[in-house]
């Protein structure tokens, strides 16, 4: 699908105060921010106009957009966010979309649900069960894509060391083709997918976000680079150096969608153009 608009909240002051458990120390918030905007600059370099909200200061972790909202070609719904400390921020990303996204059903308790779990590869979508996605959560998402005539897989992460989320190991690139960790790559729902496994050392390179024409992948993993290169593909490096701190990467950073017949025209907004 080609993305026309995204939704990015830059870190507030409070940022270095949200959930981690990366252990490489707090982040810079001002290297945050910055980071932020090149993120910003790339999307746009990409053809996406981009709607920024202002930083959330109760909520520490509302930089991490994606993990709020399922926004496809056929609708968006609202996530329940498997961190508690996280709930909150559904409530001010829901009232953004609403201007986009007339009717928006959301996820119930006692199910909840990441973004990040979600991994749209062009209408089939795989869900991680997690620790912050649950069954109930999962099957909820399951059955809404269903009536929209969506297939779905769901992919226990939850023994899989190091993936917070699915897509902590999971990307579409294009066309089929799957960028994942290795403890992934053999997974059954996964299977008659075209493959390309990360390096072991480069592990966390599967957090990359392909937009439109171009991949955007973490600097530092060059052996994914070049192979994304030699693909074909043409990919933009940028550092998120402080978002790994906070256990975040790249996709995590914005919500993604296209201007069609089941969402409305941002007023004012400048679109990249494109069809799904
Ligand atoms: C959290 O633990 O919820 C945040 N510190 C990081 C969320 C990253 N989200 C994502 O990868 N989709």
């Amino acid at each position: 699908m080609r993305f026309t608009h995204a939704l990015v909240r830059p870190p507030g002051d409070s940022f270095a105060a949200g959930l981690t458990t990366a252990g490489l120390g707090p982040p810079d918030v001002a290297l945050a921010r910055s980071q932020h905007q090149r993120y910003l600059h790339a999307l746009e370099a990409c053809g996406v106009a981009v709607l920024r909200l202002a930083p959330d200061e109760k909520h520490p972790d509302a930089t991490f957009v994606e993990d709020t909202a399922i926004i496809t070609a056929r609708g968006a719904l609202l996530t329940r966010p498997g961190a508690a400390a996280r709930r909150g921020e559904v409530t001010a990303i829901g009232r953004a979309l609403a201007t986009m996204f007339p009717v928006m059903e959301a996820i119930r308790a006692p199910g909840t649900l990441d973004g990040g779990d979600v991994c749209d590869a062009d209408g089939h979508f795989f869900i991680g069960l997690s620790d912050r996605t649950n069954e109930d959560g999962a099957r909820q998402l399951a059955a809404w894509l269903a009536q929209r005539d969506y297939g779905s897989a769901i992919i226990d992460i939850r023994t899989m060391p190091g993936l917070l989320h699915l897509k902590s190991g999971l990307a579409h690139l294009r066309h089929r083709r799957l960028l994942t960790v290795n403890a992934l790559a053999g997974h059954p729902a996964l299977q008659g997918w075209e493959i390309l496994r990360v390096p072991p050392d480069e592990g966390e390179a599967a957090n990359c976000l392909a937009v439109n024409q171009r991949v955007l992948i973490p600097a530092g993993f060059p052996k994914t680079g070049h192979a994304l290169r030699r693909l074909g593909l043409e990919i933009i490096e940028l550092d998120v150096s402080e978002f790994r701190k906070m256990d975040g990467g790249l996709s995590c950073l914005s919500l993604r969608w296209q201007i069609n017949r089941w969402n409305r025209p941002l007023a004012g907004a400048t679109t990249g153009g494109g069809r799904e």
